[in-house]
């Protein structure tokens, strides 16, 4: 059980020491954190053409945490996870996350599995033999935040076009880095997914 934030991170450092991870363990020490805005506020930037992720511990090399603000009406693409355990906790608001099967063939377009309202507090996980997700702050009148897990870390993803099934590399960004805005890339790339 982890009462804040820190305690959080240093739980989670401790559990990803081990080489093989029970997932059910991570996912209940996340849901037992209660979220409190104080813990999280200096991660939490919004920026109003997109949702951002702000890198709050890099896991001893382990894992990734992000804290991802999503603004009223802001999404992803349809995006894979690298090969990494993704797991996602609801801070403030809610989130849709839809599911979608790995394409067959280039060409059709993708139909959505099923979809769900990720709920406050609570914790969903994926991995890429589950699925692929879109997920999105649907609300008009409420940003969300999340609180994402990542092993091992990762820097690109695949993303897919709805529509073809068309397959593209997406660089991974991060707008801030423990609650500071990371400078300005002179690199044109700075896609989420
Ligand atoms: N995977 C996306 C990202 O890290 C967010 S959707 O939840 O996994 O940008
Ligand atoms: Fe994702």
């Amino acid at each position: 059980m982890a009462k804040n934030l820190q305690e959080l991170i240093q739980k989670l450092r401790k559990i990803f020491q081990d080489n093989q991870i029970n997932v059910d363990e991570v996912q209940e020490l996340m849901e037992s954190y209660k979220s409190n805005p104080q813990d999280w506020t200096k991660y939490a930037m919004f920026d109003q053409h997109r949702y951002t992720r702000n890198l709050v511990d890099e896991g001893n090399g382990k894992f990734n945490l992000i804290i991802l603000c999503w603004g009223e009406g802001q999404g992803s693409s349809i995006h894979d996870h690298s090969d990494s355990h993704c797991f996602m906790k609801m801070l403030q608001g809610e989130l849709k996350e839809t599911l979608f099967d790995w394409p067959k063939e280039e060409g059709g377009d993708m139909t959505e599995r099923s979809h769900r309202m990720l709920k406050h507090n609570s914790v969903a996980y994926i991995n890429d033999k589950i699925g692929l997700h879109r997920v999105e702050n649907v609300s008009h009148t409420e940003g969300s935040v999340s609180l994402h897990l990542y092993s091992p870390p990762f820097q690109t993803c695949k993303v897919f076009d709805q529509r073809t099934s068309h397959t593209a590399e997406a660089k991974m960004t991060f707008w801030s880095k423990y609650g500071e805005r990371t400078p300005f890339e002179t690199t044109a790339s700075k896609e989420n997914n």
